[in-house]
């Protein structure tokens, strides 16, 4: 069709979502059967079907998409066209053991780079003697392995300079447990905005699932960040374990170098992978987080 136009999707429901068209215009449009269903962040062709409404006629390839499993372990597509993860952490609610690992694995397998987010570092102040749980106390060491871990807080100093610098001119996805702190970092960065946040539950200390869709926002400085409903388990569907190892970059210098090719680096004989944690050149935590989700991977 010949006055078809370009938008992206701000949300997406069942059967519609929100597209924005580049002048910011928004509309409301209807999905098509043999089109598909587009997710928050596809890039769409649309046909305009009255002043605010139009139809999805095309979804344009995507450079990526982030998933997760559904309550069924079924594999759920959440948003599309990501620069970066942003996994945010924080004391409270503490983190699930694994969590973060699976995380890192999922954003890894999708070629792009994560970001760790320790959001309420206020909490170290305000709550001194609170124990830190071991995913935290660990984030020196995802420092040393290559990770950026950028330290926001939405109720007092450092703020969220970081943060805005990191999501400047690109698309990035805040991801996490429910409670974290998700849509209080994307209303410190748009605080026009009207942005629902929730307490953490009184009775389990986490958080009360407040976002229940995934949404899109421009950011003003430029740059898209998308805000998601949040997790107490990370659900992951089965990924092929020569992922999952590349999942972990530090494996990366010995993969290929065990005796079988199609050595899965637990019980193998001559793996090359187990010989690097012996040798201390792997750290024997990760190699540990490593067989855990291998082993989760089988109950999948
Ligand atoms: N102390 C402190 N509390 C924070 C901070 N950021 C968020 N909170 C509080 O944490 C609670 C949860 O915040 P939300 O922004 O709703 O968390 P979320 O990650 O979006 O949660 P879901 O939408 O359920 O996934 C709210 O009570 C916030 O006020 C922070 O930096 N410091
Ligand atoms: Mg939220
Ligand atoms: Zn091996």
């Amino acid at each position: 069709m010949s006055d078809s136009l370009e938008g992206r999707v701000l949300v997406s429901y069942g059967s519609h979502g929100i597209v924005e068209l580049a002048d910011g215009t928004r509309l409301d449009c209807a999905y098509r059967r043999q089109v598909g269903r587009p997710v928050c962040g596809d890039h769409v062709a649309v046909a305009m079907s009255g002043t605010h409404q139009g139809v999805v006629e095309d979804i344009r390839t995507r450079r990526n998409e982030f998933a997760r499993a559904d309550r069924r372990q079924r594999r759920q597509v959440i948003a599309a066209n990501l620069d970066q993860v942003l996994i945010v952490v924080a004391a409270r609610p503490a983190p699930s053991q694994d969590l973060l690992e699976r995380y890192l694995v999922a954003v890894h397998s999708l070629g792009i780079q994560p970001v760790i987010v320790l959001n309420k570092v206020d909490l170290e102040t305000s709550e001194p003697a609170a124990p830190a749980s071991p995913a935290l106390l660990r984030l020196p060491a995802y420092i040393q392995l290559g990770y950026t871990v950028l330290r926001t807080s939405c109720k007092g100093a450092p703020g969220t300079d970081a943060l805005r610098a990191a999501v400047r001119d690109r698309t990035s996805i805040l991801v996490g447990q429910s409670g974290v702190g998700k849509s209080s970092l994307v209303q410190r960065l748009l605080p026009d905005q009207d942005i629902q946040t929730g307490e953490l539950s009184r009775v389990t200390g986490k958080g009360t699932h407040t976002t229940t869709t995934t949404i899109l926002y421009r950011l003003p400085d430029g740059g898209h960040l998308i805000d998601s409903p949040g997790v107490w388990e990370f659900g992951l569907w089965k990924l092929d374990d020569p992922q999952l190892a590349r999942g972990f970059p530090e494996f990366t210098p010995w993969l290929g170098q065990c005796k079988f090719g199609d050595c899965r680096h637990a019980s193998e004989p001559g793996c090359a992978i187990k010989a690097a944690v012996e040798a201390d050149d792997i750290r024997g935590w990760r190699y540990r987080s490593y067989l855990r989700l291998l082993q989760q991977n089988e109950a999948v």
